[in-house]
C-alpha cells in the first residue's frame, strides 16, 4: 500500500478542490472531470505590472516629526502625517493565471467506478473511471527535468478515445494553431509580460485534426498531451523556448518522460518517511474528504496528519525548486487575474512560513529560490533605504512582487513595516546552521544580513528610556488601545521589530566572525544590540507586544508577532529564559481564548509555538482544529481563501513536534501528543549537520539513528534514557565523524548498568 496517496470519489466541484501539480515554475490544477476536463494553468512569471518607483520624497523630511509624535504617544497624528507625507499605493500588481486547457470527451457521460487521486510518491495526479466496462485513465505530472506538463490519456479498449482540446484565457490573450500545435499567447494587461503556452498531442493510433483554434483527436487508444509555457520575464524569447522544450519532450516519449520525472521527484521526496500512531486500514482506505469529515465528528486519524506533512513537502517541491521564483501566497497555483492579496509575496509572515519546513523536512534545495529572490531585491531595497529613510543598507516592507517592490504599500498602518527583508534574511543563516556550507554563508547568506544590519545601525533611534528602537512601524497588522481609548497602529519599538533586529544583528555578528571579516562593523552591531530594549512582561503576565503595556484592539488577532522570539527565532527557550517562556505561553493562551488561530496560517504558527513550548497536547488540539476548520477537501490550507503558507508551515509544525534542534542539542519527541504514542520518522534534518531517524513506542524513543554530515559534536536530549555504546542517559554528547551513522537504543531495565551494548555505529 502506498501511504502517500490522497483520493476522492468525485471530480473537483471548485478550483480550490482541484489537484495541484507543479515543477516549481509550471503548474496546473486538475479538476478530474469526465466529459469535460479542465486543467487550470500557471507559469510563475505571469505577473501584471512592472517595476515602479513609488517612494514619496516628502517622507524622509517628515520622518523625524512622525517619530517625535509616536514617542509622545500621539499615534493618530503620526498616522495622519505619514498618510500624507509617505502616501503608499493601495495594492501591488497581481500574479495571474496563465489560462486553461479544456478537454471534451465524446461518449463519457455515463461512467462508473470514478476515482481521482494524487500520488505524492510519484508527484502524479490520476483520474480513472469506466465507460461501458472500459477503463479510461488520465495521468498528469509536471516534469522538472523536462520542464513540461504531461497529460497522458489511455483507454483499455482500442481506438476508443475521441476528444477535443482548447486553450483559453479570460483576457489579454489569443489562441491559434501552429502546424498541429495549439498556441495561447498574450501580454499581461496588453502591455506587460509576454507569455506563450504551447500544446502538442502525441498519439500512436488516433487521428489528429485541427479546426478553428481547437484540436480534435479521434480513435485513439492512448494520447500524450505535452504543454510547455514561458514568458519574456527573464529576457528570453518565449516562442522558441516552448518549441524547443516540446521537441525535446516529444523525442523522449511518455515512458521516458515519466521515468525521468519520477526519478527526479523521488530523489528529493523519498528522503523523509513518517508514520504516526496506528490508523486502521479501513480508515486509510477512505477518500480524503471523508477522512476530514470523520475528524469533525471527533474521530482519530493520525495517518492523515502524516499525510498533511508529506503533502506539505510535495507542495514545496512543486512550487519552489532551484532556479525558480519562490512560492507566492498561493504557491504557484492561481486561477484568477485579480487574486486575493494579488497572490503576492507577503513578508510579514507568509513568505517566511512557506520555507519553515525546507531545512528540517530535508528539502534544503527548495529554499534556494528564496535566496535568489532576496538577492534580486537588494538593489531596490538599497534605494528604498536611502531615499525613504536616509540610511545605508537595505530595507523592504510588508509585501513585494517579482519587480523588486520594496516600498511600503496597502496603508501606512500595516505597510510601513520595514522588517520584511530583515526577517527573510534570517533564512540564509538557518540554511547555514543546517548545512554548514561556509561558501553559502559568505556568498549568499551574509550579504543580505549585512545590508539589513547596516540599515538598522543608521535607522534605530533612542526612545525616552535611552533604548534604540524601530519606527515608525507596527506590530504586523495589529492595533493597540491607548489609555484614552483611542486606537493606533503605528508605533516605535514594537516587540517583534526589536526581536527581528536582535536576530539580524546577532546572526550578522556570528557570520562575520566565522568568515573573519568586517571587524569594525561587528563592533557597531554589538553596540547597537546592547542598546535594544529587553523583552517586556505585561499586566496579564503576557509578553508585551508594544513598548508600552497597551492592550490589543483585537485580543484574538491572527498575527502573534511578538512571539517571533519563541518561533521561528529561539531567543526564548526552556534553558535560557523560563520566565519569558511562561509569558509566551500566557500570550498564546490569551490569543486563543479570544478566538485566535481563525485563519489557516495563524493556526499553523500557533502549532509551531506549542511545539516550542513543549506542549504536545495543545499542539495536537490545534492541529485537529486546523484539519477540521482550515483545510479544504483536497487538503489545501484555507485562510480562507486558499493560501499555501499553512500547508508548508504545517510540515514544519509536525516536524517540530517530533524533533527540535535550536538549543544546541537535538531534542527527541519534544512535543509528542498521546495520540501519536507510537511511530517512526526517517530523514529529518537537525542544525549542526545531522540527519535523524526515530522510532518510538508508548511515547518513548525505542531507537534513534543519527547520521553526521559534517563531523560536528552531537548533543542529544530525550525524556527517556538512551544508550550509545558506553554513553547512557537522557543527555548524551559525543564527537562524530563525517559520514558516520550512530544508532542509539532505549536503555531498558536489564541493560542499565551493563557495560557496552556496543552498537554505536
Ligand atoms: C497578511 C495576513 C492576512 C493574509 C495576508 C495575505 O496580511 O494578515 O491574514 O494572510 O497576509
Amino acid at each position: 500500500m502506498n501511504p502517500n496517496l490522497l483520493f476522492w470519489n468525485q471530480p473537483a466541484a471548485r478550483w480550490d478542490n482541484a489537484l495541484p501539480v507543479g515543477n516549481g515554475r509550471l503548474g496546473a490544477m486538475m479538476f478530474g472531470g469526465v466529459s469535460h476536463e479542465r486543467l487550470q494553468l500557471n507559469e510563475e512569471t505571469v505577473w501584471a505590472g512592472g517595476p515602479r518607483d513609488v517612494i514619496n520624497p516628502a517622507g524622509l523630511e517628515a520622518l523625524p516629526q512622525i517619530r517625535e509624535l509616536l514617542l509622545a504617544d500621539r499615534s493618530q497624528e503620526a498616522e495622519q502625517l505619514a498618510e500624507t507625507m509617505m502616501a503608499v499605493p493601495k495594492r501591488i500588481r497581481p500574479y495571474q493565471s496563465l489560462g486553461d486547457l479544456w478537454l471534451d470527451f465524446a461518449g463519457h457521460d455515463y461512467h462508473r467506478d470514478y476515482r481521482r487521486e494524487i500520488d505524492l510518491d510519484a508527484a502524479t495526479a490520476r483520474v480513472s473511471y469506466r465507460v461501458n466496462e472500459t477503463k479510461v485513465s488520465h495521468e498528469l505530472f509536471a516534469s522538472a527535468p523536462d520542464d513540461v506538463l504531461v497529460l497522458h490519456l489511455a483507454s483499455e479498449a482500442e481506438n476508443a478515445l475521441d476528444f477535443s482540446l482548447r486553450l483559453s484565457r479570460e483576457a489579454d490573450a489569443h489562441c491559434h494553431v501552429d502546424g498541429q500545435d495549439l498556441v495561447l499567447e498574450g501580454r499581461c494587461e496588453g502591455a506587460g509580460v509576454h507569455f506563450v503556452a504551447q500544446l502538442r498531442v502525441l498519439t500512436d493510433d488516433g487521428r489528429l485534426e485541427t479546426c478553428g483554434d481547437g484540436l480534435y483527436v479521434t480513435g485513439a487508444t492512448s494520447a500524450t498531451i505535452l504543454l510547455a509555457a514561458a514568458t519574456d520575464f527573464r529576457g528570453s524569447e518565449p516562442q522558441s523556448e516552448v518549441r524547443t522544450r516540446l521537441d525535446a519532450a516529444e523525442k523522449l516519449g511518455i515512458e521516458e518522460l515519466r521515468r525521468r520525472h519520477v526519478e527526479a521527484h523521488q530523489k528529493l521526496f523519498k528522503r523523509v518517511q513518517l508514520e504516526l500512531g496506528e490508523t486502521p486500514k479501513w480508515v486509510v482506505d477512505k477518500p480524503t474528504d471523508e477522512r476530514l469529515e470523520r475528524l469533525k465528528h471527533g474521530e482519530e486519524d493520525a495517518h492523515l496528519a502524516a499525510l498533511y506533512f508529506q503533502f506539505g513537502r510535495y507542495l514545496l517541491l512543486a512550487c519552489s525548486r532551484p532556479g525558480t521564483l519562490p512560492a507566492n501566497l498561493q504557491g504557484l497555483w492561481n486561477e484568477s487575474l485579480t487574486p486575493p492579496w494579488s497572490s503576492d509575496y507577503h513578508l510579514n509572515i507568509n513568505l517566511q512560513m512557506n520555507y519553515w519546513a525546507a531545512e528540517v523536512a530535508n528539502l534544503a534545495e527548495c529554499h534556494q529560490p528564496l535566496f535568489d529572490f532576496l538577492e534580486s531585491l537588494l538593489p531596490s531595497a538599497r534605494d528604498t533605504a536611502r531615499r525613504l529613510y536616509g540610511c545605508n543598507g537595505a530595507v523592504a516592507h510588508h509585501l513585494t512582487d517579482i519587480w523588486g517592490f520594496t516600498a511600503p504599500a496597502d496603508s501606512v498602518g500595516c505597510g510601513l513595516w520595514p522588517m520584511g527583508l530583515a526577517w527573510s534574511a534570517t533564512h540564509g543563516w538557518e540554511h547555514f546552521l543546517f548545512g554548514g556550507d561556509e561558501t553559502f554563508l559568505r556568498e549568499r547568506a551574509y550579504p543580505p544580513l549585512r545590508e539589513c544590519a547596516a540599515f538598522f545601525v543608521d535607522y534605530l533611534v533612542p526612545d525616552e528610556r535611552g533604548f534604540l528602537v524601530s519606527g515608525p512601524s507596527d506590530s504586523p497588522e495589529n492595533a493597540f488601545l491607548l489609555p484614552d481609548g483611542s486606537k493606533g497602529m503605528l508605533c516605535m519599538g514594537a516587540a517583534m521589530d526589536t526581536q527581528i533586529i536582535r536576530e539580524v544583528l546577532d546572526e550578522s555578528i556570528r557570520a562575520s566572525e566565522i568568515l573573519g571579516c568586517d571587524e569594525n562593523l561587528r563592533a557597531q552591531w554589538r553596540e547597537a544590540m546592547e542598546k535594544l530594549p529587553p523583552h517586556g512582561i505585561g499586566k496579564h503576565g503576557q509578553l508585551m507586544e508594544w513598548s508600552h503595556d497597551w492592550d490589543e484592539v483585537e485580543p484574538g488577532h491572527r498575527h502573534v508577532s511578538h512571539l517571533f522570539a519563541l518561533h521561528p527565532a529561539a531567543q526564548i527557550t526552556h534553558s535560557s529564559s523560563p520566565e519569558l517562556l511562561q509569558a509566551a505561553r500566557v500570550t498564546l493562551e490569551r490569543r486563543l481564548a479570544n478566538g485566535g488561530g481563525h485563519t489557516g496560517w495563524s493556526r499553523l504558527w500557533i502549532i509551531n509555538f506549542w511545539a516550542r513550548l513543549g506542549d504536545g497536547e495543545a499542539a495536537y488540539t490545534n492541529l485537529q482544529s486546523l484539519l477540521t476548520h482550515s483545510t479544504l477537501p483536497n487538503l489545501l490550507n484555507s485562510h480562507p481563501p486558499f493560501q499555501i503558507d499553512g500547508n508548508l508551515g504545517g510540515a514544519a509544525a509536525i516536524a517540530e513536534m517530533l524533533m527540535q534542534s535550536h538549543e544546541g542539542h537535538i531534542a527527541f519527541l519534544p512535543a509528542l501528543p498521546q495520540d501519536w504514542a507510537s511511530g517512526s520518522v526517517q530523514g529529518l534534518r537537525a542544525r549542526g549537520g545531522f540527519e535523524v531517524g526515530l522510532a518510538w513506542e508508548n511515547g518513548a524513543v525505542k531507537s534513534a539513528t543519527i547520521q553526521s554530515k559534517n563531523g560536528n559534536i552531537c548533543r542529544v536530549r530525550c525524556a527517556t534514557p538512551l544508550h550509545l555504546g558506553e554513553l547512557r542517559g537522557t543527555e548524551l554528547e559525543w564527537p562524530t565523524t563525517r559520514g558516520e551513522t550512530y544508532v542509539l537504543q532505549a536503555q531498558t531495565a536489564q541493560d542499565s548498568g551493563a557495560v557496552g551494548g556496543g552498537d554505536s555505529h
